[in-house]
């Protein structure tokens, strides 16, 4: 197999020196199948540049072992490591360092694979000091990402559907590429940080794309070919309706006879070309896809329907819960678009099967900088959930901006307790999903700080409880490496707390939107107001917020397991952060932090846009210090960035000034 090694600015979290250690050493690599195969070839393009040697079998002396316990017989040092850790999971791997040998030992070869990247993550102290035998074991069997890429050109989306970082690395000019190295180079990408998963295509499924599914199947086995070496599988975004659209079928009806027996053979055929085909994924009965309801059937006759499908080849089908009214009356006070997912599928809980994966976005309304944990996550104990990131930056800077969302995700991850157990969201999560932030672009993710989110998406899908601060060191190690002071903590600094900075100058105290209407760029107070979206406000003369409380609200805080249920409906004890998304109050309010509402507004708009003034000015010492061209890159961004900072501050100050009248305590100029 050849390695795609892709050099300088490209090859992201997997630059040459990242395996500087590994390739320096005597290595055995013990073992049969494809992805031992594929750790022999990553250690020989590491020896072949770095000048230590690989082998196969044979005696030592070696520095590393990197073995299957199945392959034996395993060197002494291997096989005593093997004795005192006992059993290892599939994916899992045991590393340990003793007698001046690092050993990595895996039951199967995907956690041969994961123990070689946990390798390059350590680097040369994986070659130090003893160390007892360590167990790693991913928290979850699926780490997923969904691509919302088409293979045309949208007219309104683009490419890839919410994409900043250019056209898709799968298709161009309505055709799979010719060229998918840098597919292959994605996957070990992808593999170094833990996903083994990804859905290739938009779930907006539209014409062209649905034909992936049946006569365009033989890209998809293109593509899977390229990512099975990096133990990824393949999932497809399906239609609803495609026993219509593509069998020829009068229905799409769950129920009906000949609509499981389409999806039945149609899913067969997948098997029968691509045999580790992942499954299906499907947004159903959502912003105008098709959908079980237009037969009276509920989304789980539909998941049914398609996990009966999948069974038999053991595949599985996510089944998106992001279904809400994107057309209710912005008159109708009664209608909240954050209980719709809640009301659709709670009452459903229990009736998927085993192999339907129901798929929640984290928080109730979609993919905001600051949302409550989705009340779904904590109500359906008898499902398979999975919890749905965003990586690409739709509602937190496009990619254009600086914001590190990992904070952000551990602080849903680690969410709860509730429950006589006291589960978190990671605990009662099956998997978790990101939408990927990734294009055609030379960095990868248009900005090439985003390379972060990415990477660090993947680390927290496969342990939760990382520590994101830690996890960005590690990439910035890995990225830069050897990332010397000043550059190290320069972007620490720069990166750690962006994402509050972020909610600082955008939407404020968990509200919400205030985005330009479409493309979702940029400040528009009002932009969504008087729309049929159910993203609002409600800001007038005396006080902003939702009402959603059960006394004299939506009721929405009622979806929550106590304590959060009150916490929530309780103006007292809701968060600050949280407060506008559940309470609608006067701008005198007084919050926790001893602030009102109207002046934290103020204070935290002018503060965001000097963070980022901050950060600019960060930036600008490390000239020299990294690649010219990526420093450029950056540089051009953090103007906008601050642009667009300074452009949210003064919208959103101006706005709440002239509806309150309030005057800023501190005297600053408001437009
Ligand atoms: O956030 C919204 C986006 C849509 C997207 C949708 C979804 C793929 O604006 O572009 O559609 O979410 O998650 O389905």
């Amino acid at each position: 197999m050849t390695i795609p090694e892709l050099t300088d600015v490209h090859a992201a979290w997997l630059p040459p020196e990242a395996f500087r250690a590994i390739g320096s050493r005597r290595t055995l690599v013990l073992g049969d199948g494809a992805l031992a195969g594929t750790v022999h070839a990553e250690v020989a393009a590491a020896c072949a540049r770095y000048g230590g040697t690989v082998r196969r079998t044979g005696d030592g002396p070696f520095d590393l072992v990197l073995a299957l316990t199945t392959a034996g017989p395993l060197p002494p040092v291997a096989a005593a490591v093997m004795a005192e850790a006992g059993p290892i999971g599939e994916e899992g791997h045991v590393l340990a360092r003793r007698d001046g040998v690092t050993v990595v030992l895996a039951s199967a070869p995907a956690g041969l694979l994961y123990g070689l990247f946990h390798l390059v993550r350590l680097g040369e102290p994986a070659f130090e000091a003893a160390r007892q035998a360590e167990r790693h074991e991913p928290a979850t069997r699926r780490r997923m990402l969904d691509h919302w890429d088409n293979i045309d050109v949208h007219p309104v989306m683009g490419q890839v559907e919410r994409g900043y970082a250019g056209g898709s690395i799968f298709w161009r000019d309505g055709v799979l590429r010719d060229d998918l190295t840098r597919v292959r180079a994605y996957g070990r990408l992808l593999a170094a940080c833990g996903i083994n998963a990804i859905a290739i295509n938009n779930v907006n499924v539209h014409a062209t794309e649905a034909r992936l599914l049946t006569d365009r199947l033989g890209e998809v086995a293109a593509i899977a070919a390229e990512l099975r070496p990096y133990g990824i599988r393949v999932h497809l975004s399906v239609t609803f309706a495609a026993p219509i659209v593509l069998g020829g079928l009068p229905t799409a009806d769950p129920l009906d006879e000949d609509v499981r027996r389409w999806w039945a053979a149609t899913t067969a055929r997948v098997y029968e070309t691509i045999p580790d085909f992942g499954g299906y994924v499907v947004k159903a009965d959502s912003e105008g896809q098709p959908g079980p309801f237009a037969y009276g059937r509920s989304h789980a006759d539909g998941a049914g329907m398609l996990a009966d499908a999948l069974a038999p080849h053991g595949g599985v089908v996510h089944w998106r819960a992001f279904v809400y009214n994107h057309r209710q009356d912005w008159r109708d006070r009664s209608t909240d678009r954050a209980r719709a997912a809640y009301d659709h599928f709670a009452p459903l809980d229990g009736r998927f099967g085993d192999n339907a994966i129901l798929q929640v976005k984290y928080g109730p309304m979609d993919f905001q900088p600051r949302e409550p944990v989705s009340p779904v996550i904590a109500a359906m104990p008898g499902t398979r959930l999975a919890v749905e990131f965003q990586v690409t930056q739709e509602y937190t800077g496009q990619q254009k901006h600086v914001c590190y969302l990992a904070p952000m995700w551990r602080e849903v991850l680690g969410f709860g307790p509730w429950g006589p157990e006291g589960a978190t969201v990671a605990d009662v999560a099956t998997e978790f999903v990101a939408v990927s932030n990734v294009g055609d672009d030379l960095y990868w993710t248009g900005h090439p700080l985003a390379q972060a989110n990415l990477y660090a998406f993947g680390r927290l899908a496969w342990d939760p409880r990382l520590d994101p601060a830690a996890v960005l060191d590690e990439w910035i190690d890995l990225t830069f490496a050897p990332s010397p002071e000043p550059l190290r903590s320069t972007l620490h600094t720069m990166m750690d707390g962006s994402w509050r900075t972020y909610e600082r100058y955008t939407a404020p105290l968990g509200v919400g939107f205030m985005v330009r209407p479409g493309h979702h760029y940029g400040p528009d107070v009002d932009g969504y107001e008087y729309t049929p979206w159910g993203t609002y406000h409600f800001a007038d003369r005396d006080g902003v917020g939702v009402d959603r409380t059960r006394a004299t609200g939506t009721g929405c805080t009622g979806q929550y397991p106590q304590p959060w249920s009150d916490v929530y409906e309780s103006l007292e004890q809701c968060p600050d952060e949280l407060l506008l998304f559940f309470h609608h109050v006067p701008y005198g309010h007084v919050l926790h932090s001893g602030s009102t509402v109207v002046q934290h507004i103020y204070d935290t708009h002018f503060a965001g846009a000097e963070e980022v003034a901050d950060m600019r000015a960060h930036w600008d010492k490390l000239e020299g210090l990294v690649d010219p061209a990526l420093h450029a890159r950056v540089k051009e961004l953090l103007d906008e960035q601050l642009r667009c900072a300074e452009e949210w501050r003064d919208q959103v100050n101006a706005y709440f000034f002239r509806k309150s009248g309030v005057p800023d305590a501190r005297g600053r100029r408001i437009p």
